[in-house]
Protein backbone atom coordinates (compact mmCIF):
# COMPACT_ATOMS: atom_id res chain seq x y z
CA UNK A 1 0.00 0.00 0.00
CA UNK A 2 1.44 3.21 -1.18
CA UNK A 3 1.46 5.40 1.87
CA UNK A 4 -1.11 8.59 1.79
CA UNK A 5 0.42 10.30 4.58
CA UNK A 6 2.67 10.57 7.65
CA UNK A 7 1.44 12.83 10.89
CA UNK A 8 4.04 14.53 13.65
CA UNK A 9 2.80 14.08 16.88
CA UNK A 10 4.54 13.37 20.21
CA UNK A 11 3.61 9.57 21.32
CA UNK A 12 0.05 8.40 22.92
CA UNK A 13 -1.48 11.92 21.41
CA UNK A 14 -5.13 10.70 21.78
CA UNK A 15 -6.39 12.95 18.87
CA UNK A 16 -3.54 11.01 16.45
CA UNK A 17 -5.72 7.68 17.14
CA UNK A 18 -8.80 9.31 16.19
CA UNK A 19 -6.91 9.92 12.44
CA UNK A 20 -5.51 6.35 12.67
CA UNK A 21 -8.76 4.80 13.13
CA UNK A 22 -9.92 6.32 10.18
CA UNK A 23 -7.21 5.67 8.09
CA UNK A 24 -7.73 2.11 9.43
CA UNK A 25 -11.35 1.76 8.20
CA UNK A 26 -10.47 4.15 5.13
CA UNK A 27 -7.93 1.29 4.29
CA UNK A 28 -5.07 4.46 4.71
CA UNK A 29 -1.33 3.88 5.57
CA UNK A 30 -0.85 7.26 8.10
CA UNK A 31 2.60 6.70 9.56
CA UNK A 32 3.61 8.29 12.57
CA UNK A 33 7.11 11.10 11.55
CA UNK A 34 9.45 8.55 13.90
CA UNK A 35 12.04 11.16 14.69
CA UNK A 36 10.32 13.92 15.44
CA UNK A 37 10.46 15.71 18.87
CA UNK A 38 8.38 17.53 20.61
CA UNK A 39 9.51 21.38 21.28
CA UNK A 40 12.66 20.94 18.92
CA UNK A 41 10.90 19.63 15.19
CA UNK A 42 7.69 21.95 15.41
CA UNK A 43 9.78 24.49 16.12
CA UNK A 44 11.87 24.29 12.82
CA UNK A 45 11.59 26.77 9.97
CA UNK A 46 10.84 23.90 8.06
CA UNK A 47 7.99 22.44 9.86
CA UNK A 48 6.69 26.41 10.58
CA UNK A 49 6.58 27.08 6.99
CA UNK A 50 4.40 24.02 6.11
CA UNK A 51 2.16 24.19 9.75
CA UNK A 52 2.21 28.02 11.05
CA UNK A 53 1.13 27.51 14.42
CA UNK A 54 4.01 24.97 15.47
CA UNK A 55 1.17 22.73 17.15
CA UNK A 56 0.53 18.97 16.31
CA UNK A 57 -0.94 16.63 15.25
CA UNK A 58 0.03 18.11 12.01
CA UNK A 59 -0.52 15.94 8.78
CA UNK A 60 1.91 16.01 5.25
CA UNK A 61 0.20 13.89 2.77
CA UNK A 62 2.38 11.92 0.31
CA UNK A 63 1.44 14.59 -2.74
CA UNK A 64 2.91 17.16 -0.45
CA UNK A 65 -0.77 18.52 0.68
CA UNK A 66 0.02 19.95 4.48
CA UNK A 67 -3.47 19.95 6.96
CA UNK A 68 -3.44 20.59 10.95
CA UNK A 69 -5.90 20.82 13.53
CA UNK A 70 -6.75 17.13 14.28
CA UNK A 71 -10.38 17.46 13.61
CA UNK A 72 -9.84 18.90 10.17
CA UNK A 73 -7.04 15.70 9.40
CA UNK A 74 -9.34 13.40 10.74
CA UNK A 75 -12.16 14.69 8.47
CA UNK A 76 -9.47 14.60 5.82
CA UNK A 77 -8.46 11.22 6.37
CA UNK A 78 -12.09 9.87 6.42
CA UNK A 79 -13.10 11.58 3.21
CA UNK A 80 -9.84 10.44 1.51
CA UNK A 81 -10.56 6.57 0.90
CA UNK A 82 -13.63 4.02 0.12
CA UNK A 83 -15.64 4.74 2.96
CA UNK A 84 -15.89 8.23 2.56
CA UNK A 85 -19.85 8.28 2.58
CA UNK A 86 -20.30 6.44 5.21
CA UNK A 87 -17.87 8.39 7.27
CA UNK A 88 -18.50 11.96 6.61
CA UNK A 89 -22.34 11.33 5.40
CA UNK A 90 -23.40 10.96 1.93
CA UNK A 91 -25.94 14.61 1.85
CA UNK A 92 -25.75 17.58 3.24
CA UNK A 93 -27.79 16.86 6.44
CA UNK A 94 -25.71 13.36 7.89
CA UNK A 95 -22.85 15.63 6.75
CA UNK A 96 -23.99 18.17 9.04
CA UNK A 97 -24.74 16.03 12.21
CA UNK A 98 -21.70 14.54 11.93
CA UNK A 99 -20.20 18.03 11.89
CA UNK A 100 -22.09 18.91 14.65
CA UNK A 101 -20.76 15.67 16.84
CA UNK A 102 -17.25 16.52 15.97
CA UNK A 103 -17.77 19.97 16.56
CA UNK A 104 -19.07 18.70 20.41
CA UNK A 105 -16.17 16.29 20.56
CA UNK A 106 -13.80 19.38 20.47
CA UNK A 107 -15.79 22.17 22.43
CA UNK A 108 -17.19 20.16 24.92
CA UNK A 109 -15.68 17.35 25.57
CA UNK A 110 -11.56 17.52 24.65
CA UNK A 111 -11.57 21.30 25.87
CA UNK A 112 -13.00 19.99 29.72
CA UNK A 113 -10.66 16.93 29.74
CA UNK A 114 -7.48 18.84 28.71
CA UNK A 115 -7.17 20.96 31.72
CA UNK A 116 -7.66 18.60 34.52
CA UNK A 117 -5.47 16.03 32.55
CA UNK A 118 -2.67 18.91 32.21
CA UNK A 119 -3.04 19.57 35.94
CA UNK A 120 -3.56 16.40 37.80
CA UNK A 121 -1.60 13.92 35.06
CA UNK A 122 0.84 15.36 32.91
CA UNK A 123 1.47 18.94 35.74
CA UNK A 124 1.87 21.01 32.96
CA UNK A 125 -1.03 23.69 34.41
CA UNK A 126 -1.05 24.92 37.27
CA UNK A 127 -2.97 23.02 39.98
CA UNK A 128 -6.30 24.98 40.40
CA UNK A 129 -9.23 23.38 42.32
CA UNK A 130 -12.49 25.57 41.02
CA UNK A 131 -11.50 25.24 37.37
CA UNK A 132 -10.83 21.20 38.02
CA UNK A 133 -14.43 20.95 39.47
CA UNK A 134 -15.71 23.28 36.82
CA UNK A 135 -13.96 21.16 34.23
CA UNK A 136 -15.50 17.96 35.15
CA UNK A 137 -18.92 19.55 36.00
CA UNK A 138 -19.27 21.10 32.36
CA UNK A 139 -17.74 17.32 30.94
CA UNK A 140 -20.64 15.27 32.94
CA UNK A 141 -23.12 17.68 31.43
CA UNK A 142 -21.30 17.03 28.13
CA UNK A 143 -21.77 13.42 28.37
CA UNK A 144 -25.48 13.47 29.66
CA UNK A 145 -26.29 15.22 26.33
CA UNK A 146 -24.58 12.16 24.41
CA UNK A 147 -26.23 9.62 26.53
CA UNK A 148 -29.26 11.24 25.97
CA UNK A 149 -28.52 10.81 21.99
CA UNK A 150 -27.75 7.12 22.15
CA UNK A 151 -31.58 6.60 24.28
CA UNK A 152 -33.03 3.70 22.98
CA UNK A 153 -29.60 1.38 22.60
CA UNK A 154 -28.03 3.44 19.71
CA UNK A 155 -24.97 2.08 18.53
CA UNK A 156 -23.86 4.95 16.66
CA UNK A 157 -24.42 8.64 16.90
CA UNK A 158 -25.79 9.24 13.54
CA UNK A 159 -27.21 6.35 11.17
CA UNK A 160 -26.78 2.58 11.35
CA UNK A 161 -23.09 2.33 10.69
CA UNK A 162 -19.70 4.38 12.41
CA UNK A 163 -18.96 7.68 11.06
CA UNK A 164 -16.72 10.38 11.80
CA UNK A 165 -19.35 11.26 14.88
CA UNK A 166 -18.39 7.90 16.88
CA UNK A 167 -14.46 8.27 16.18
CA UNK A 168 -14.19 11.58 17.46
CA UNK A 169 -16.96 11.41 20.52
CA UNK A 170 -15.98 8.13 21.44
CA UNK A 171 -12.32 8.24 20.11
CA UNK A 172 -11.94 11.05 22.37
CA UNK A 173 -13.45 9.25 25.68
CA UNK A 174 -10.88 6.89 26.29
CA UNK A 175 -8.89 9.26 28.76
CA UNK A 176 -11.95 10.85 30.71
CA UNK A 177 -13.31 7.00 31.15
CA UNK A 178 -9.52 5.76 32.68
CA UNK A 179 -9.44 9.08 34.59
CA UNK A 180 -12.34 10.78 35.52
CA UNK A 181 -16.00 9.31 34.77
CA UNK A 182 -15.57 7.08 37.93
CA UNK A 183 -18.14 4.52 38.72
CA UNK A 184 -21.05 7.42 40.08
CA UNK A 185 -20.59 9.30 37.02
CA UNK A 186 -21.47 6.53 34.73
CA UNK A 187 -24.34 5.61 36.86
CA UNK A 188 -25.65 8.28 35.07
CA UNK A 189 -24.63 7.85 32.06
CA UNK A 190 -25.72 3.77 30.71
CA UNK A 191 -26.61 4.60 27.10
CA UNK A 192 -22.92 6.41 26.82
CA UNK A 193 -21.08 3.46 28.63
CA UNK A 194 -22.83 0.63 26.49
CA UNK A 195 -22.12 3.01 23.51
CA UNK A 196 -18.08 3.09 24.11
CA UNK A 197 -17.73 -0.36 25.30
CA UNK A 198 -18.91 -1.75 21.84
CA UNK A 199 -17.28 1.00 20.27
CA UNK A 200 -14.32 -0.37 21.84
CA UNK A 201 -14.52 -4.21 20.76
CA UNK A 202 -15.15 -3.18 17.30
CA UNK A 203 -11.56 -5.37 15.90
CA UNK A 204 -10.06 -2.34 13.92
CA UNK A 205 -10.54 0.28 16.99
CA UNK A 206 -9.17 -2.63 19.35
CA UNK A 207 -5.96 -2.52 17.17
CA UNK A 208 -5.98 1.51 17.17
CA UNK A 209 -6.69 1.66 20.30
CA UNK A 210 -6.23 -1.05 22.76
CA UNK A 211 -8.12 -1.80 25.78
CA UNK A 212 -10.75 0.85 27.19
CA UNK A 213 -10.26 1.22 30.81
CA UNK A 214 -13.48 1.95 33.04
CA UNK A 215 -11.91 4.04 36.18
CA UNK A 216 -12.61 2.60 39.68
CA UNK A 217 -11.45 6.27 41.56
CA UNK A 218 -11.69 9.78 40.13
CA UNK A 219 -7.89 10.91 39.60
CA UNK A 220 -8.01 14.09 41.53
CA UNK A 221 -5.63 17.33 41.89
N1 LIG B 1 -6.87 22.08 18.49
C1 LIG B 1 -5.59 21.49 18.17
C2 LIG B 1 -4.79 21.38 19.44
C3 LIG B 1 -3.36 21.00 19.17
C4 LIG B 1 -2.48 21.30 20.35
O1 LIG B 1 -2.83 22.07 21.24
N2 LIG B 1 -1.27 20.68 20.35
C5 LIG B 1 -0.33 20.94 21.40
C6 LIG B 1 0.11 19.62 22.05
S1 LIG B 1 -1.25 18.83 22.85
C7 LIG B 1 0.92 21.54 20.78
O2 LIG B 1 1.35 21.12 19.72
N3 LIG B 1 1.52 22.50 21.45
C8 LIG B 1 2.77 23.08 21.03
C9 LIG B 1 2.78 24.56 21.16
O3 LIG B 1 1.81 25.13 21.69
O4 LIG B 1 3.77 25.15 20.75
C10 LIG B 1 -5.82 20.11 17.54
O5 LIG B 1 -6.85 19.48 17.80
O6 LIG B 1 -4.99 19.67 16.72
Amino acid sequence: MAPFGKIYTYPENFRVLRVQLAAALNGLEVSVVEDFKMGETNKTPEFLAKFPLGKVPALECADGFCVWESAAIARYVAQSGPLADQLIGADAKTQALIHQWSCFAEGEIVSNVIPPFGMAVLKFMPADQARFDSCITNLERALKAVDTALAGGKKFLVGDKVTLADIMIAGSLYLPFKLFVDPEMRKGLPNLVSYVQSFSEDVTTKKVYGDLVLCDTRVAL
